[in-house]
């Protein structure tokens, strides 16, 4: 059975939502963030103790894009990925990949600064540039939504399953607020997804029985 090693809303969140569209079956492994402080077997899983790590038989993947696209491709009869001979084939890998690449990386800065450092380390000014940052670079997006409820192949794909999880994390570090209009038409499309409350709900279902933290804390690094 596939196994996902997961930290409460890290982007590991992105294959948990995948992995709940098939409708696959998967063994969820929660671990306080960040396991390479909590937790030392981990690293013989991923050296570089980040999540996700996606175990399938032979195949260890530690890339969240990289897991989506892997099990959209393997099920392509869910119709989540787009197939090479398809138009929007290009469209679907910028996409999919504009979401880690693009939008994850200035959040990272904001949630580090403003919620995983010591008080004394936080910076409100690193904060503020990397949250317009992120805000500025969603301008990609907001002329594309306007004549389309998805990202690309006039399907939910995968492609929206990444960009989908930078707009979770992006309400968890309150930005939502500042979302334009079809952004936010879209966030709501998003987490109407037939996968999304139940990924959310299994997050929180292991969270309680594996004994972890629904929040996550740099503190001790
Ligand atoms: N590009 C990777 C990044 C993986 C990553 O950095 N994960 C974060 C959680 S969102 C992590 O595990 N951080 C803990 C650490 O850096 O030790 C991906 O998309 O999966």
């Amino acid at each position: 059975m596939i196994q996902l090693h997961h930290c409460v809303s890290a982007r590991s969140f992105r294959p948990l939502w995948m992995l709940e569209e098939l409708g696959l079956p998967y063994e969820l492994t929660l671990h306080d963030f960040p396991p390479r402080v909590h937790d030392d077997a981990f690293l013989a899983i991923n050296p570089l103790g980040t999540v996700p790590a996606f175990i399938d038989g032979e195949v260890c993947m530690t890339e969240s894009a990289a897991i989506c696209q892997y099990l959209a491709e393997r099920h392509p009869e869910a119709g989540l990925d787009v197939a090479s001979d398809e138009p929007a084939y290009g469209d679907y890998l910028n996409f999919l990949h504009f979401g880690e690449a693009t939008l994850t990386f200035p959040q990272t800065l904001v949630l580090r600064y403003s919620q995983f450092e010591p008080e004394a380390r936080r910076q409100p000014q690193v904060v503020e540039d990397y949250s317009r940052w992120f805000l500025s670079r969603l301008r990609t997006l907001e002329p594309r939504l306007e004549t389309r409820h998805w990202l690309c192949a006039e399907r939910f794909t995968a492609a929206d399953v990444s960009v989908g999880y930078a707009l979770l994390l992006a309400s968890y570090l309150g930005l939502d607020e500042r979302f334009k209009p079809h952004v936010r038409d879209y966030w709501a499309r998003l987490q109407a997804r037939e996968g999304f409350q139940p990924a959310l709900q299994a997050q929180q279902a292991a969270a309680e029985d594996q004994g972890i933290s629904p929040t996550a804390s740099m503190e001790g690094r």
